[in-house]
């Protein structure tokens, strides 16, 4: 943006919004002066990064401030994603890419004696989620922007997100993430919107001024949210939405009167204990049951957001009786759904409306996506947990209940049975809260995310739900943004595309079909190979200086990288690896090509099992990798401390993606879109979103084993019996044996056995029955290796083909689907003319 000095003849670019090289370098040397208060002499290589980052930082706040005035100025809906992880990854580099700046911003920082990825590598990424629950909730916030679609995403703005991994002698050891420690750059906090949460205490009754019954909450304690915001800007767009997460303080900070009565310690305590509230994100899987801190979080989270909604809402209307025409709320699985009561709270009895129009409100305003099918992840919360912390909410809770109860009663009268089992309120055992109940009753849409999961949905947890209303019931199947998963993380990948097909695909991923011919041509097929090589040896060489080992990248790197958990069955591959590894000490002449298996991902700090299947992984490859009489044929790597960065690396080296799940387990799985969509060809299950990546890019190009879904219901109907499966498979035998003799152990015949006995006795995710299934598929990726070609070819297809995976296609159907919501254009004007900001009037500030 340009603005004229007094003298008209010179024309000067502003520091803070200028695109052209030389500003970007004024900007930044003056950043690292004015901000960090360095100059180069002196300043690290840190001090850079962030200098660099408030200089990209200011091109973000010219396109997020248009938008919040071209939203103000229009009366659109506005989605607001309620999301408690968001996995957002490092945002400089994203930034560049979505600014259309890369290129400038590199010549600039090389021209200040810097190297530009190195400054990329240096951030601290945002880990606030777990897996993919989370980084879906980033992907979407890069599709809304893109889109060009109002949204707000709310979250909690955690101290220490997810743990830090090392590895320490095979083990995964956690270590604190402390991301904020060295500052960030994104984010601005807006105190003067904060608001108060109110927890425990009792309700009373009382008549109000007309007579009314009404109910009041006297809490026990007050907590304060304070809002954090980062602008997510879309790619070729103007549009920067806004992610507002929030913070908990301390109501007052200082408790006078226990000071005043001498408790010096005692008058901090306050401020401790609601501090305490954001500082740590629960690791998954743990054993959230019980632990009334998280739904504090989530309690917290929800009701800043909608009384943040609210506040919103009322500068431009008078009532709220139009609030679900103004806002669409999603919620990211049960996480946020006590949102349902929360809603029903503030219009009753702080807003007046009386329970019906309240309850129309807030069922118009709800979707509700559900994310897995696994019963210990479907949250429920004791009654008197509950009812301590939220004891208004309880209430309103049973009057949702009983009032949905009674609809019930009416189309199945005499059948108590239905009833139990549609209740919010879980009566067996001790009695509980169903969140996935009370999100589905309180919501007009519910959704699965892949296609066979969506079915599940309707077969299993909420069959009873369906029935009653099936239209409520649909599928979104997941996607991923091609920004991050292809132009930032393989620009390799994406330049050779874009040499053939242009460049349009990044914004509509469909257009990847037209690379189809390509896959038949020679020479294309021999610049994709060199292409792959090239950023399969990147890899090669983080790997040599993180884990000291040398692979070789002309041999098949085969890639699981995801949470550890039972039921993605990383265990199946290693068992693999050990059968490989068996086979070649028989038999050193065998001719299968050399594989890198490589693995990563963390276990919940408490799942002993997941934590064991890490040091397997790695007593493996301690032995395997240190065989003389392997070589270079097999090499097993686990990289520590999986998270974006790391992911963003990995997948564009990947010659062969595992998505190896139990069939029916992976709700749908986001990971396997990401290799895919790099060029991976995929070994796996019919499984989540599995099932529809093998459609789009044909069963040929897909390596398929294992027992469906029904066939796994099947047989565990039919009274499994893994140890029948070991004693008639003599591979299976042998490598079981194997590790139970000790040999990957130092001799220690004890420190595999519960991971053992586990699959020889329940073998709850039927391992033992897809083996050699498993095997016979690794055998044919193996030969069709060995064709380089024909293995390009596949891949080349895979790329072309999968275009529907790009969350822009997954955002679009919940855009027109649930929410019924347009985009709104953002024209990028000059609020600063003359380089001055102009004041914004305090009227003007409803989304500030
Ligand atoms: C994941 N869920 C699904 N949950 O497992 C995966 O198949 C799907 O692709 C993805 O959601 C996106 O839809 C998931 O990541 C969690 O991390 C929870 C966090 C809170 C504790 C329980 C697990």
């Amino acid at each position: 943006m340009a603005f004229t000095t007094n003298n008209p003849l010179i024309q000067v670019e502003d520091d803070r919004t200028g695109l052209s090289v030389e500003t970007l370098k004024r900007a930044l040397a003056d950043n690292l002066f004015y901000l960090q208060g360095k100059f180069p002499g002196i300043a690290t290589k840190h001090d850079c990064y962030m200098a660099l980052a408030y200089t990209i930082r200011d091109r973000l706040l010219q396109r997020w401030l248009n938008t919040f005035q071209t939203y103000m100025a229009c009366d659109n809906r506005v989605v607001c994603y309620l999301s408690a992880e968001y996995l957002l990854g490092p945002h400089l580099g994203n930034n560049l890419i979505n600014l259309e700046l890369y290129e400038p911003v590199k010549q600039a920082v090389e021209e200040s004696g810097l190297d530009l990825q190195e400054l990329i590598d240096l951030e601290e990424e945002p880990g606030l989620g777990n897996g993919g629950l989370g980084r879906l909730a980033a992907c979407f916030m890069d599709s809304l922007a893109t889109l060009e679609i109002p949204a707000i995403g709310y979250g909690i703005r955690y101290e220490f997100g997810i743990f830090d991994q090392e590895i320490k002698d095979g083990w995964q050891v956690e270590i604190t993430d402390k991301w904020l420690q060295l500052g960030n750059p994104w984010e601005i906090a807006r105190p003067e919107a904060s608001v108060l949460i109110k927890f425990g205490g009792h309700t009373e009754t009382y008549a109000d001024d007309h007579g009314n019954y009404r109910v009041r909450w006297i809490p026990g304690s007050l907590v304060k949210g304070v809002p954090y915001d980062t602008p997510i800007l879309g790619y070729k767009v103007s549009t920067a939405n806004n992610l507002r997460l929030w913070k908990s303080e301390a109501a007052e900070s200082f408790d006078f009167r226990r000071f005043n009565l001498g408790d010096y310690y005692g008058a901090v305590e306050d401020k401790v204990s609601s501090e305490n509230l954001t500082k740590v994100l629960y690791p998954n899987d743990e054993q959230i049951k019980g632990k009334k801190l998280r739904l504090a979080q989530q309690y917290f989270f929800v009701s800043c957001s909608l009384q943040d909604m609210i506040r919103i809402h009322l500068t431009g209307n008078p009532t709220l009786d139009n609030f679900h025409e103004h806002f669409a709320v999603q919620l990211n699985d049960t996480h946020p759904a006590i949102g349902v009561a929360e809603l029903m709270r503030l219009l009753v009895d702080e807003y007046r409306f009386d329970w019906d129009r309240a309850w129309q409100i807030t069922h118009a305003t709800f979707g509700y996506t559900n994310h897995t099918l696994l019963p210990e992840a479907l949250e429920k919360w004791s009654l008197s947990l509950f009812g301590d912390l939220l004891p208004r909410h309880l209430e309103i809770i049973y009057e949702i209940n009983q009032r949905f109860l009674d609809q019930v009663r009416i189309k199945y009268p005499q059948d108590s049975g239905h009833l139990a089992q549609l209740s919010i309120i879980d009566e067996a055992g001790e009695k509980s809260v169903r969140m996935a109940h009370l999100a589905t009753i309180g919501s007009h849409a519910v959704n699965g995310v892949a296609a066979l999961h969506s079915e599940l949905v309707k077969e299993t947890i909420l069959k009873d739900f369906y029935e009653i209303w099936p239209e409520k019931f649909s599928n979104k199947t997941n996607g991923v943004t091609p920004r991050r998963w292809m132009v930032l993380s393989n620009p390799r990948l994406s330049q050779l595309i874009s040499e053939q097909i242009g460049d349009t695909w990044i914004k509509d991923l469909d257009q990847l079909h037209q690379l189809e011919p390509y896959a038949a041509d020679a020479e294309f097929r021999q610049k994709w190979q060199s292409m792959k090589r090239s950023v399969k040896q990147d890899l090669a060489n983080y790997i040599q200086v993180q884990n000291e080992l040398l692979v070789d990248p002309n041999s098949l790197f085969d890639v699981q990288v995801k949470r550890i958990h039972e039921y993605k069955r990383q265990h199946l591959n290693v068992l693999h690896v050990i059968h490989l590894y068996l086979q070649l000490k028989n038999d050193p002449t065998l001719e299968i090509p050399p594989r890198t298996f490589i693995f990563g991902g963390k276990a919940a700090p408490s799942y002993y099992i997941a934590k064991l299947i890490i040091k397997l992984i790695n007593a493996v490859g301690d032995v395997v990798n240190h065989d003389p009489a392997i070589g270079d044929r097999l090499k097993v790597v686990f990289l520590d401390d999986y998270n974006v960065k790391l992911g963003q690396r990995v997948y564009p080296a990947a010659d062969l993606s595992e998505q190896i799940s139990t069939a029916g387990k992976e709700a749908s799985g986001t990971g396997n879109m990401k290799f895919s969509l790099n060029g991976a060809l995929t070994i796996g299950t019919l499984d989540g979103a599995n099932i529809e990546i093998r459609e789009e890019v044909g069963a040929e190009n897909f390596f398929l084993f294992g027992l469906t879904t029904p066939e796994v219901e099947q047989t565990l109907a039919q009274g499994y019996r893994p140890w029948d499966y070991y004693q008639n498979n003599a591979d299976l035998k042998a490598v079981i044996d194997l590790i139970n003799s000790g040999f990957f152990s130092h001799g220690d015949t004890t420190l595999f056995r519960p991971l053992m006995d586990s699959l020889l006795g329940h073998d709850p995710y039927l391992l033992m029955a897809d083996f050699q299934s498993y095997c016979d598929c690794q055998a044919q990726v193996s030969k069709a290796y060995q064709d380089q070609d024909n293995w390009s070819r596949m891949a080349i297809l895979n790329v072309a083909r999968m275009g529907k995976f790009s969350s822009d296609r997954t955002i679009r159907e919940y855009a027109k689907e649930i929410w019924s919501i347009n985009p709104v254009q953002v024209e990028l004007e000059d609020l600063c003319p003359d380089g001055r900001c102009l004041l914004i009037s305090h009227t003007n500030g409803a989304h500030s």
